[in-house]
């Protein structure tokens, strides 16, 4: 019967480490058992879940692993929530995907409980769903769908990203091969799990390898450092916020400490950042505090991992290097035409196996969203000496923001239900810690006033804390164009 290729692997790691934490270790041979179970419990009596959507709130874990698994092997699809998300967020997700069944530890149920009673939608615990049963479990060709991730875009609800298992297998192979992954490996984890970065090129990656993932919780930088300085790790993954505030840590750090640490960091063969540009200058600071050259490479949630500097040769700072193995990348003018040679700036079109099926129940999006079969990441790149350099996004609606991808018109669309706003215009200032940080200018209803604290605590109940306004500025009207569009570039100069 076809196995789970993780599966087939995993049974050969046998009693290795797969996941430590909370100082306990899990070996591969308990993750297959626990997650046979989970498994199990979910069929309670059928024989395949056909894909039904199973949603999860958990940290990174061994029961996170064990849930992703269990519901794979189940035959569904695995909707994983944001620690994170606000109420509403989590709403539009569970009521989006038309999930069936939330499962969550014991410690978040308390949480979820009034939204699953409001929805009608059954909240079972870690302990609940796992069976001691043995049952037979379903054959999962490779194009069965596994896994939707919710991403914004120029649509003001996040849309949910469908990929197959194919498309995971595909984004996970291609980066072992890349990068070296090895059965000896070790990476902390401390990204969330409701995102590729963590769930593919850290988490996954790792289980495909027979490596270790150690799960810290949250990022903490002390915590961090002080595993790095005990060299518990080979490779290393963060987004640029994450490096900009070790360097903050770094700096602090007395100069005993500040060797230890460096030599945690240099008995490393690999460490990586993505998921927002690495200004140059980040990265040239990194290799001067602790001997690494960091690895950039370029990705995003439809296609995984696309654009990959080399683990062997130059890594170039500010540039994202070449093709990774499996993917096809061009370039296209604003015409459309095929950019053939370098120095021409394009926008970055993808195709290949990890390229993902479609966003789910919208069709007419994800039409819209491929020409020629070639998925349209809305990215501009140029090729320089044989390497891309991203140069920015088409859209201006498109914030990234401590490596998190905000919808400004999502920001603007919850705005502008408060009371006082009458109209509000979102956009993204660039910020020297977190890449960007949303600025909001607002224009109040006649005699009603708006102060900065008092909106953060608003939004607070309705958005995660990334997409709260950082900066407000109040205004007796937005720029408009002569159409009465708001113009969005008109607004960032005013933030400058
Ligand atoms: C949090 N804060 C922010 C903020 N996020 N302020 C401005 N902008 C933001 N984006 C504020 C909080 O309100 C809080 O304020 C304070 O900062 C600390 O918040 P925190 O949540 O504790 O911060 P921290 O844990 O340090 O988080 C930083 C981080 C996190 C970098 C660890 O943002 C993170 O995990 N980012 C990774 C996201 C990710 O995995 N993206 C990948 C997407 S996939 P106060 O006032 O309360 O102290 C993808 C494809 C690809 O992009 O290519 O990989
Ligand atoms: P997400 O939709 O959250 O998966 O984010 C994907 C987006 O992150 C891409 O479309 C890019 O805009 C951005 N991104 C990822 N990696 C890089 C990088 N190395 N440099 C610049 N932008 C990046």
């Amino acid at each position: 019967m076809p196995e789970l290729e993780f599966v087939r692997r995993a049974q050969s790691f046998g009693t290795r480490v797969a996941v430590t934490a909370e100082g306990h270790d899990h070996s591969y041979d308990s993750l297959l058992s626990v997650s046979e179970g989970i498994a199990a419990g979910l069929l309670d009596g059928s024989t395949d879940l056909d894909e039904e959507r199973v949603a999860f709130l958990f940290a990174a874990s061994f029961e996170y692993a064990a849930v992703q698994w269990g519901i794979w092997r189940a035959g569904g699809i695995a909707v994983p929530l944001s620690l994170f998300a606000a109420d509403p967020e989590l709403e539009h997700v569970i009521t989006d995907a038309q999930v069936d069944r939330i499962i969550a530890p014991e410690d978040l149920l308390e949480k979820l409980r009034p939204l699953c009673d409001r929805l009608s939608k059954p909240l079972l615990s870690f302990s609940q769903i796992s069976s001691q049963e043995s049952v037979p479990l379903p054959e999962l060709e490779d194009g069965r769908r596994a896994m939707i991730l919710y991403t914004s875009g120029t649509t003001s609800k996040p849309k949910g990203v469908v990929s197959t298992h194919a498309n995971i297998q595909a984004q996970i192979t291609a980066l072992v091969e890349a990068w070296g992954w090895r059965s000896e490996d070790s990476i902390p984890l401390f990204l969330p799990l409701h995102h590729v970065h963590g769930i593919v090129n850290v988490q996954s990656c790792a289980l495909w390898s027979g490596a270790k993932v150690d799960c810290l919780g949250s990022f903490d930088a002390e915590a961090v450092l002080e595993r790095v300085a005990d060299k518990q790790y080979s490779v290393f993954m963060g987004v640029p916020t994450i490096y900009v505030k070790l360097i903050r840590s770094l700096e602090a750090a007395d100069e005993k400490d500040r060797a230890r640490y460096r030599d945690g960091f240099a008995h490393m063969r690999l460490m990586v950042s993505g998921s927002a540009a690495l200004p140059a200058s980040v990265h040239e600071q990194w290799t001067h505090l602790t001997g690494q050259k960091l690895l950039e490479r370029y990705g995003m949630t439809e296609i995984g991992m696309a654009i990959s500097n080399p683990l062997q040769g130059e890594r170039r700072p500010g540039a994202v290097g070449m093709a990774l193995p499996g993917v096809t990348v061009r370039l296209t003018s604003e015409a459309g035409d095929v950019i053939e040679g370098e120095n021409e700036p394009g926008e970055i079109q993808v195709r290949g196996p990890a390229v993902f099926s479609e966003y789910w129940n919208k069709p007419d999006v994800t039409q819209a969203s491929f020409v020629g079969g070639w998925f349209r990441t809305g990215d501009m790149a140029v090729l320089e000496d044989g390497y891309y350099r991203i140069m920015g996004r088409l859209s201006v609606d498109i914030i990234k923001s401590g490596g998190y991808k905000l919808s400004a018109l999502e920001i603007e669309a919850t705005l502008l239900t408060h009371p006082a706003i009458r109209e509000c215009a979102v956009v993204g200032v660039p910020d020297d810690t977190w890449g960007e940080s949303v600025a909001v200018a607002v224009v109040a209803h006649d005699g009603e006033r708006i102060e900065l604290p008092a909106l953060k605590e608003w939004a607070t109940e309705r958005m995660s804390a990334y997409k709260i306004p950082k900066t407000l500025l109040l205004l007796d009207d937005l720029p408009k164009n002569a159409m009465g569009k708001v113009t969005k570039p008109a607004i960032q100069d005013l933030f400058d």
